[in-house]
């Protein structure tokens, strides 16, 4: 076996073998990250979600170059909404509920442009997608098993949002024993608090669900 790279991070150095790792996108739609869509809806202001394009873009290409697998992923509905439990569909008070017709077509719903992912984050040829019912990426999906074929034990995290999505997905991951480097600059909340605590719930503990880091860390031990 070849000697990990490097990356620092809290609470101490991640390693990792490029051969055994993939880059997880998660849920960079239009229907989170573009005004009306799911997430504005819900009332919240997706200009900070906006933020993490450019260093997600920076990393998508070297990962790519490194030639480390992109896994991305989507949250959303049949057309039926017959994957989506009544429990999700009543929650909150949105403006408008998921299936509902907005701006960007039919709200979080599959085959919308809304429900998409934004443009300069694009899957490229060959790149694993999965459409999730839910919040994490391992729920009624086919990841575990995608994974596994391909060998992969590493997951860089990236995506929205930090405590919704992106935690929901390191905890199953980390319960199925895959090791995770969350990388702080590629993750986007609609809430600053929950942005600075839901990283640091992923470190604390020496590391209870994985590992942090910013994307220049990530970059330098892929070079
Ligand atoms: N509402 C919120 O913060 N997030 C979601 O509903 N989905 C994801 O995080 N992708």
């Amino acid at each position: 076996m070849p000697d990990p790279l490097l990356v620092e991070a809290e609470p101490y150095p991640y390693g990792f073998d490029p051969a055994r790792t993939a880059l997880l996108i998660i849920d960079m739609q239009r229907d989170f990250v573009e005004p009306g869509g799911f997430g504005e809806t819900l009332g919240n202001d997706v200009g900070l979600l906006q933020e993490v394009v450019p260093p997600l873009r920076d990393v998508l290409t070297a990962t790519r170059k490194a030639g480390v697998p992109v896994i991305h992923t989507r949250e959303g509905h049949l057309p039926d909404l017959s994957d989506c439990p009544p429990s999700k569909l009543n929650r909150g008070a949105p403006s408008l509920r998921i299936g509902d017709p907005g701006p960007k077509g039919r709200i979080l719903i599959r085959g919308e442009y809304g429900h998409d992912i934004i443009d300069e984050l694009a899957p490229a040829e060959g790149e694993l997608v999965i459409d999730k019912p839910g919040k994490g990426s391992f729920h009624a999906t086919t990841l575990d098993e995608s994974l596994r074929a391909m060998d992969v034990r590493s997951l860089v995290v990236t995506g929205v949002t930090t405590e919704v999505c992106v935690h929901t997905t390191v905890r199953e991951a980390n319960d199925r024993g895959y090791e995770c480097l969350v990388l702080s600059d590629c993750v986007g909340s609609y809430f600053p608090e929950f942005q600075r605590v839901g990283l640091e719930m992923i470190a604390a503990q020496g590391g209870i669900f994985g590992w942090v880091a910013t994307s220049a860390g990530y970059l330098k031990a892929l070079q």
